[in-house]
């Protein structure tokens, strides 16, 4: 896969350690190593790093309106010789072009000024019958206005585009960018224009085998524009990224770095926390980079019960700005999970980024905070966020509301494990999610992957993943979702993987999958590693409204017992610290095919299509009661 020059630093940065972010105004196309493999990076493309905070800054915000095209046969891109048209010697002739008939004669076969509308940020599925089920090419264009001043620096900002995006500025091409779930910017410092400005997207969502994730998963493929669009406005020289966070182990010290755009050395970094009287003068190196290093007394940390967030301020070169954020520690002890250096229990629930009222993706806080909030009403202090990275904003939200989060990429189940391009992917899915979260206090866990299944060229694969996200963030734990494996009543967890992980954490669908709801209590569980159980899933599918025995499926009883089960049987584990069931509310999958009780529709959830409890959510909520009580009563000593 041709990789853009600026990603790849970013993602290479890992490897060096040296810095999380490269200089933002990208040299030359270089070639460079990537897990062993050279890659042409991509001449034209003005994809840049991630500027740290994009919310934080000022900007002009694109979403709104856009006018879309489908094009299941790309016709906007391919001439009929199936050449891309943004690659001919003119450039001309794709969708692209802001082209309008001169006169009656001529030929243009395409209008997007007559062309319907749809949200952005919003997944085109939702918004229109013809799209429900789409897969491919659909354009979108935006028409804006900008006063680009000369001494400032302009970014164009995508939260996120499923899956492959190709996106131009006034006719010509910004460049490509791969994976549905992470940001992606390009600097249109010398291209915008002052008036009016058209930004046009080819996104497409068809799937590919070789892609991360790839053509098999257990969700809808929402494709279009799905996060915000927004123009940002920096000083010509700027805080590009940034890294502010308690050290690890170490709840006394502030520890990271504040690296510049240019590598310009010896320039002072000022960083402050006004209400905690804390102020840190620093010097750029070499590579426009300032170390931190602050120590600190008395910090009020974050956690889900006080989840206390400072005014971060930042200054240098000329540039300001602030930031929320939270300090707290998170570590383990043998089976123990330390927050702020107590054991805590991980009382969670798993979700998706889909609001299935509308049904379709989250577009806004709202959204997000309604699924958060069913959370915290079944006593969570903790969620999974599956199975890809959800938006910015719920990371915050999660921040604010008091939120453990336990984040992840969409490596999951049988991904191309050899191809070295699927390892770039996912190392650079892997890396833009860390960049981006590093200092949110919500975010304890970095989680590679779901279900992947044991295999030598699977290892490999995901040891690098391990490490990568060991190297980017030594703070954070790193854990995956592994498979289990039975022989005759043992359940055991038996993956080489897990000696790089930081939690025994696996998935397991006794009662739904593989036993009855009875004979689960049969099994137990051997878990050899000397670490913190977590259990990343267990469920049963109930639609909603649906009342029978306790024996009969689909029922709302069903799900019941089976979760009163597994709270018995997983009793059983000694080293159990956490638990995120599958999952807070009924999602969307074309592989739920059953058509009474499924409808493409997983009805695991604990809440219906329909935002209505089931009898398990206040089942596992009682048990989270309980859970916190005997935590708590035992306190300090554990
Ligand atoms: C799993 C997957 C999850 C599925 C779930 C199910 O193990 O991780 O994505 O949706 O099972 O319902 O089968």
């Amino acid at each position: 896969m041709i990789q853009p020059v600026a990603r790849l630093a970013a993602a290479l940065s890992l490897f060096a350690i040296a810095a999380a972010v490269q200089p933002v105004r990208a040299a030359e196309p270089v070639d460079v190593q990537l897990a062993g493999q050279p890659v042409q990076a991509a001449r034209a493309s003005s994809l840049m790093p991630p500027v740290q905070n994009i919310y934080g800054r000022s900007h002009q915000s694109l979403d709104g309106r856009w006018s879309y095209i489908i094009d299941p046969y790309e016709n906007g891109y391919y001439d009929y010789r199936h050449m891309p048209f943004d690659q001919s010697a003119s450039g001309k002739g794709g969708f692209y072009d802001d082209r309008k008939p001169k006169d009656k004669t001529d030929w243009v076969e395409y209008d997007f000024d007559r062309a319907p509308t749809m949200k952005v940020p919003g997944d085109w599925n939702s918004q229109a019958e013809k799209l429900q089920l789409y897969e491919g090419t659909v354009w979108l264009r935006q028409v804006f206005q900008a006063d680009p001043k000369p001494d400032r620096h302009y970014v164009l900002y995508f939260g996120a585009v499923n899956y492959e995006a190709h996106v131009y500025l006034n006719g010509k091409k910004l460049g490509m960018h791969k994976g549905g779930f992470t940001p992606f910017q390009f600097d249109v410092t010398d291209k915008l224009a002052k008036g009016r400005n058209v930004v046009v997207v080819k996104a497409d969502n068809t799937r590919h085998l070789d892609e991360i994730p790839t053509v098999n998963t257990d969700w809808w493929n929402y494709g279009g524009i799905t996060r915000d669009v927004m123009l940002a406005e920096l000083p010509a020289t700027y805080i590009a990224d940034y890294k502010v966070q308690l050290a690890k182990h170490d709840a006394h010290r502030i520890e990271g770095y504040v690296q510049m755009s240019d590598a310009a050395a010896a320039r002072e970094v000022t960083v402050s926390i006004p209400e905690a009287g804390v102020t840190a003068s620093v010097r750029t190196d070499a590579h426009g980079r300032a170390a931190i290093s602050i120590p600190v007394d008395k910090l009020q940390l974050w956690s889900p019960e006080q989840p206390k967030l400072y005014t971060v301020e930042l200054s240098g070169g000329g540039d300001k700005l602030a930031d929320r954020i939270g300090f707290r520690t998170i570590e383990t002890r043998g089976q123990d999970i330390l927050l702020n250096g107590k054991s805590i229990f991980l009382r969670g629930i798993a979700m998706h980024d889909e609001n299935p009222l509308i049904p379709g993706r989250t577009r806004s806080q709202g959204d997000m905070r309604m699924l958060l909030q069913w959370a915290k009403e079944m006593n969570c202090n903790y969620v999974r966020l599956a199975h890809y990275p959800h938006s910015e904003e719920m990371i915050r939200l999660a921040d604010e509301m008091g939120l453990l989060v336990w984040a992840e990429v969409p490596v999951y189940w049988t991904i191309s494990w050899t191809n070295p391009a699927t390892i770039a992917n996912a190392q650079a899915q892997l890396t833009d999610l860390i960049v981006r979260d590093k200092n949110r206090a919500s975010v304890i866990v970095w989680s590679i992957g779901n279900e992947t299944p044991v295999s030598s060229p699977r290892n490999a694969f995901m040891g690098k993943l391990a490490q990568t996200a060991h190297a980017l963030d030594d703070t954070r734990l790193v854990a995956a979702a592994l498979e289990i494996h039975r022989k005759g009543d043992e359940v055991t967890v038996e993956d080489p993987l897990a000696d790089q992980l930081d939690l025994a954490s696996f998935n397991e669908y006794a009662g739904w999958y593989w036993a009855s709801n009875a004979e689960m209590l049969n099994y137990h569980f051997k878990v050899k590693y000397d670490k913190p159980v977590v259990v990343t899933e267990f469920g049963a599918d109930a639609l909603g409204g649906y009342h029978a025995d306790a024996d009969t499926r689909w029922s709302e009883e069903y799900q019941d017992a089976l979760y009163r089960n597994q709270f018995r049987m997983l009793a059983g584990i000694p080293g159990l610290r956490g638990m995120t069931p599958w999952v807070l509310v009924d999602f969307r999958s074309p592989r739920r095919q059953h058509p009474y009780f499924q409808d493409f529709w997983n009805r695991k959830g604990l809440i219906s299509d329909d935002g209505k409890k089931k009898q398990a959510f206040w089942t596992l909520k009682r048990y989270y009661d309980e859970v916190q009580r005997k935590y708590e009563g035992a306190g300090a000593q554990r």
